[in-house]
């Protein structure tokens, strides 16, 4: 605990104050008393009040009283946590900060709430602070790192690369600007790049808008860089809270927006649009048939928008990739029949109505899609939409659903309907997002979620629904007319339409599963169970729960082995008929089948982290499906008062034989605090316990990647579009990579596979934070990063890599910040670190050959 009762050196300048003001003085030192004995009796919400009077009252004190203040404010804030106060958590943070304003370790910390919160760029912005004012504050960078992603979001960097789709813009802009738009708004201008374009080309008045805070604040330091300020006027604020004249003094002639997603219209740019042609915009060239001949006024009267409009297309795919990430696979999971989980569903769904819960589509790059995609169908034409057409605009949520049929080209399974679009920036020029296309778009990508799969035939027709009820495109398959006869999808299919029917061999499981259908209502079809894609492909990753299974039954045998050696009357109670002896807790993350696993070895007691209800309750039909008596399986998180209880064994007498943890990421990364907890579980093992897994080996390799590049910064020396933007942009640089898939990153290898690190979960000993490794290039080439991935060792014998084919995992990378030439046979140095559980790798060319590994 920090020091609670150090004294402030008084200066002259409170002497005298205390003079003038004895009963202030008098206030001010009960209370810093008052402050330090609360802490001391651990009451740090009256603490913290008291703190605030001192510091408010007497300045003075702030240094000495810093970290006391900081200690009670944070274990104020936990306790406020705790019991869900979240609104008077951020009070408190606020009233601190206006004390400490620059109080990196302050900034971190409410960063912390914030994001645990799910508010990311607010929190992302405070790390960033906390960053800018300490910039080797490693717990900070290591937040900064995790959610940078969000904060500045990758496509920016790709964006401001991709040279051509900038030129297009700055031309489209610059013709409508000369052809006399003379007043310009750009809606979510990002880093200000449009707004400058358009002041560039010479429009007597600029405006933009920008809804994030951290980019308005850099669109800010771009423009001030640039010598625009005071010549854009930027705004932070949504374009649909904008007015005239409070915002803007008048309307503009000319909107300029990117706000468009993989899917067209996920960012709102509808609903912007019909708002800025009802605000913001002067009214739209009248048509010809609408307009007298002598009624054509000046474009500097008129309004219109850049993108003009654009067209969507959408093709039906099969996609391993993509059924691997929404439909279960496989019909046991370690073991188990999952016939009684009923149905599970990613929260991607395919239905031409709106609903909340669900995401409409999910994104892709196709081209670039492990595995591959094979298109089933040509490419048609699902939308075309003008966006200087405000009737238009406002008709497309109460259009009717459009019924699109469209012939099978190749034989193959429908995962997905994929979905691109040309955006038409005028009526020369445009972008496309196509597969095909030589850019950084990705796909929106609708998955089939029919439980078992359909395998369309060439000559069959394809019925596919195009809706956009909520200004959200939709597009669902829902049949298939083969040889006259209409197969319909949307419904769940029975085995005579399905591939491959799942087989039950387990006539106990059909009955669990025709118990749990009597139990829910008349609906039951819908009654599924939501699991993020993440956890579908854990689901299918049959490696991996094979692997537990038999590191568990080994355990588990060996354990027995032990207690029947004991010598009777030691206490352990050898009663194998039925009483559990074992305790394993799974404190995996999300959904996860190996306590169920670790049950299933019969005289377990397994206790699961799982904490929505529908996926526990999906849990205990499996558990009954498989004979696991009901009492084998708990849920720990039940019986939580909250997560400090965490690990804790579940009585007394009882130590855990197997604590799981849950050690990667999907992203690649380690997971956050793994050391430490993995320190925790090793402390309430018994004799002979594990953690699983025991040891987690790092591999990485030395790779010249170009991709990577263009999407960690804006590359090379020369302005964008004639502006400095890419200093301030590449503020928000990573340095490590997530998400990325090994297999089909297009890169050159410069090495084998090396060991970069070694993590011992059941030997604290044996860690290490630094570690420099040797490697020699194997090609001449420039290294550009070091991708890195994991072998998770369950046991001596069994481990499950994160880079094999099936896995569920994506891999990450370290990006060089300068990329390092090497010839073939050079030996390049890498020093690895390891802060907590985020990885850092340097290289250098080693200078001394001949004294490697
Ligand atoms: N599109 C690239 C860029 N915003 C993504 O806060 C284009 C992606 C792209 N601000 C396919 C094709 C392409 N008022 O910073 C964001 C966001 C802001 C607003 C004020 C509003 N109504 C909005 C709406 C969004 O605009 C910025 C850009 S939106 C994301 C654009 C070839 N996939």
């Amino acid at each position: 605990m920090p020091n609670a009762s150090a004294r402030p050196k008084h200066g002259r300048r409170t002497r005298r104050r205390r003079r003038e003001d004895p009963a202030r003085n008098e206030l001010v030192s009960s209370s810093l008393e008052s402050a330090q004995q609360c802490l001391f009796n651990q009451d740090y919400g009256t603490a913290f009040v008291h703190y605030l009077l001192v510091l408010n009252l007497a300045p003075v004190f702030k240094e000495v009283a810093k970290e006391s203040f900081r200690f009670t404010l944070f274990k104020w804030a936990e306790e406020l946590d705790s019991v869900g106060r979240i609104q008077d958590l951020f009070d408190c943070y606020e009233q601190a900060l206006e004390l400490f304003p620059a109080d990196e370790v302050i900034l971190n910390s409410m960063g912390e709430h914030l994001f645990k919160m799910g508010f990311r760029d607010e929190a992302a912005g405070h790390f960033h602070k906390a960053l800018k004012l300490r910039p080797d504050y490693p717990e900070a960078r290591e937040n900064f790192y995790r959610v940078a992603n969000w904060l500045v979001e990758r496509w920016h960097f790709l964006m401001l690369n991709d040279h051509g789709r900038n030129r297009k813009y700055q031309q489209a802009i610059q013709k409508a600007v000369e052809s006399g738009c003379n007043t310009v708004l750009d809606i979510g201008t990002g880093t200000g790049i449009l707004g400058m374009c358009a002041k560039k080309a010479g429009a007597a008045e600029v405006y933009a808008c920008e809804l994030s805070k951290t980019m308005y604040e850099l669109a800010c330091e771009v423009l001030t860089a640039n010598g625009m300020d005071g010549r854009i006027k930027i705004l932070h604020m949504k374009s649909l809270d904008m007015e005239v004249p409070k915002d803007i003094p008048q309307r503009v002639s000319l909107v300029v927006t990117e706000t468009v997603d993989a899917g067209l219209f996920g960012e709102g740019i509808i609903e912007s649009l019909i708002h800025a042609w009802h605000h913001l915009l002067l009214p739209p060239q009248a048509t010809q048939a609408q307009s007298g001949e002598n009624e054509v006024r000046e474009p500097s009267a008129t309004g219109r928008v850049i993108p003009a409009g654009a067209t969507v297309f959408g093709m039906a795919v099969e996609c391993p990739e993509i059924r691997r990430n929404h439909r279960l696979r496989v019909s046991e999971v370690g073991g188990l029949s999952m016939t009684a989980a009923g149905e599970l569903r990613s929260p991607v769904s395919c239905t031409s109505l709106p609903d909340d819960s669900m995401e409409p589509y999910t994104t892709e790059r196709l081209s670039r899609v492990p595995g591959g995609y094979k298109p089933l169908t040509e490419p048609f034409t699902a939308l075309n939409i003008d966006f200087n057409n405000v009737q238009e605009l406002e008709g497309l949520t109460s259009r009717e659903v459009q019924q699109i049929r469209l012939l099978v080209t190749q034989e193959g399974q429908l995962d997905a309907l994929a979905v691109w679009f040309q955006l038409h920036l005028d009526e020369e020029s445009s972008l496309s997002t196509g597969p095909q296309e030589d850019t950084c778009w990705e796909q929106a990508i609708y998955p089939d979620h029919s439980t078992k799969g359909f395998v369309l035939k060439p000559g069959d027709e394809l019925i596919v629904e195009v809706s956009c009820r909520d200004a959200f495109l939709r597009l669902c398959s829902v049949a298939v007319v083969r040889d006259g006869h209409e197969i319909h999808l949307n419904k769940r299919l029975d085995s005579q339409h399905s591939g491959s029917p799942v087989s039950n061999p387990n006539p106990e499981a059909e009955l669990c599963s025709a118990l749990a259908c009597l139990q829910t209502d008349q609906n039951q079809t819908k009654d599924f169970c939501m699991l993020e894609c993440s956890e579908i492909a854990l689901l299918n990753n049959h490696d991996y729960h094979q692997s537990f299974r038999s590191a568990l039954a080994k355990l588990i045998s060996q354990l027995k082995v032990a207690c029947q050696n004991e010598e009777p009357g030691s206490g352990v109670q050898s009663d194998l008929a039925g009483r559990p002896l074992f305790y394993v807790l799974d404190v995996s993350e999300g959904f996860s089948m190996l306590s169920l696993i670790a049950a299933s070895q019969g005289h377990v007691k397994a206790y699961s982290s799982v904490e929505k209800k529908k996926q526990q309750e999906v849990l205990k039909r499996l558990a009954c499906s498989s004979n696991i008596p009901e009492e084998h399986l708990e849920f720990w998180l039940n019986h939580m008062e909250d997560e400090h209880g965490m690990l804790q064994r579940p009585s007394r007498e009882k130590l855990w034989s197997a604590i799981i943890l849950d050690c990667v990421e999907t992203c690649g990364l380690i997971r956050q605090k793994l050391m430490e907890k993995a320190s925790l579980a090793r402390c309430l093992l018994e004799e002979g316990g594990r953690v699983f897994p025991e040891k987690i080996v790092v591999y990485g390799m030395l790779v010249e990647s170009d991709t990577l590049l263009l999407e960690s910064a804006v590359q090379g020396q020369e302005p964008t579009l004639g502006f400095n933007i890419a200093p301030f942009i590449n503020q928000f640089t990573v340095p490590v990579h997530v998400f990325l898939d090994f297999s089909t990153l297009e890169c050159r290898h410069l090495s084998e596979s090396v060991e970069l690190f070694v993590l011992d979960l059941m030997n604290a000993n044996a860690n290490y934070t630094n570690r420099e490794i040797k490697v020699q290039a194997t090609s001449a080439g420039r290294i550009t990063a070091i991708p890195f991935w994991y072998q998770i060792h369950l046991d001596q014998d069994i481990s499950v890599s994160t880079l094999s084919q099936n896995s569920h995992w994506k891999q990450a990378a370290a990006v060089l910040q300068q990329p390092l030439e090497v010839r073939a046979r050079d030996w390049v140095r890498l020093a690895v670190k390891l802060h907590k559980s985020t990885i850092s790798i340097t290289a250098h060319i080693e200078d001394v050959p001949g004294q490697m590994e």
